[in-house]
Order: C-alpha cells, then sequence, then structure tokens
C-alpha cells in the first residue's frame, strides 16, 4: 500500500506534464489566461470614456464629497465626445475617492477595496484628502450612463455614488 501512493503521484505528475506548459495555472480557470485584466483597467484602455489628456475641457464640474456619503451633484448630463474637467473637492472630514467607472467598473473595485485598502491614483480615479481639491479630467465616448462613486471602504456600498448621463 505504501510503495501504491508513490506510484499515484508519478502518475498523476506524468498526466499533468501531457497537458502542456501551461499546467502550473490550476488556480486559473481554464481558457482565461488573463492574470494581467488588472492591468488592462490601469491602462488607460476603458468601456466609459477615457483620460482627457490634453483634450481642451470644455467646462468644468464642481463636486462636493461629503462624509454623509453622498455627492453634490450627484446626476451630472454631458454629451458624448464632451471632455469636462471634474472639479472635485472634499468638505468633509474623512478621506474620500472620485472614481469614474461604469457600474460594473465599481462593483469590482468595492470587492478589492473592502479588503485590503490601497488604490492608487489612476487615470480615472483621485483621492482626496479633508478640505483639499482635485482635478480630473474625462472624455465621454460612448451614449449611456457612467457613475462617480468613492471608494473608501464601503463608501460606495453606503450610497456614496452618482450618475453621469452621457447623450448622444
Ligand atoms: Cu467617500
Amino acid at each position: 500500500m505504501r510503495k501504491l501512493v508513490p506510484i499515484l503521484f508519478m502518475l498523476l505528475a506524468l498526466l499533468g506534464g501531457a497537458c502542456g506548459p501551461d499546467d502550473p495555472s490550476l488556480e486559473a480557470p481554464q481558457g482565461s489566461g488573463d492574470g494581467n485584466h488588472e492591468m488592462d483597467m490601469q491602462d488607460d484602455d476603458f468601456d466609459f470614456g477615457q483620460p482627457g489628456g490634453s483634450s481642451p475641457a470644455g467646462r468644468e464640474i464642481p463636486i462636493s464629497a461629503l462624509d454623509g456619503l453622498r455627492f453634490d451633484p450627484d446626476v451630472i448630463e454631458v454629451s458624448s465626445g464632451e471632455t469636462v474637467k471634474f472639479v472635485v473637492r472634499n468638505d468633509g472630514k474623512n478621506s474620500h475617492e472620485f472614481v469614474i467607472g461604469d457600474e460594473a467598473y465599481q462593483e469590482e473595485h468595492a470587492e478589492e477595496m473592502a479588503g485590503d485598502h490601497e488604490m492608487n491614483e489612476d487615470s480615472n480615479l483621485v483621492d482626496v484628502e479633508p478640505g483639499k481639491i482635485k482635478e480630473i479630467k474625462w472624455t465621454f465616448t460612448d451614449e449611456g450612463e457612467v457613475l462617480f462613486a468613492c471608494q473608501e471602504p464601503g463608501h460606495y456600498e453606503g450610497g456614496m455614488v452618482g450618475t453621469i448621463e452621457v447623450s448622444s
């Protein structure tokens, strides 16, 4: 019996080896092969528009982040193709973030943030300390709804989210 165990392991190893070089990815679902999904999201390649870059902003939109887990205003209307500059002021005593993203993006980041909160500033988000102001330029490309949310732990879930209605 004792000798059977190593033999079984050897057999398994041989079978495993036959599956090719990508077999060590036992933790990743077969076929997905993309541990780089995370990198995609930081690659200025977004589903909900693009960083404003050097495009001139047609207008500035002031937004206030509040400790009551609200943004003021919380509904903004823009047109597709429009570049706007958000001027985000933290009027609270807690840290807040301003993260541009569609619902899928926000949901995904809310889950990440719930665990280990370490969100580096990216082209679609700013971290705003109490009393500070940060600016972020964004070009909206597609008609539809984009969200802006705070991804401090619990804030998005608590309702710290607003809507950007992008018209054609
Ligand atoms: Cu917040």
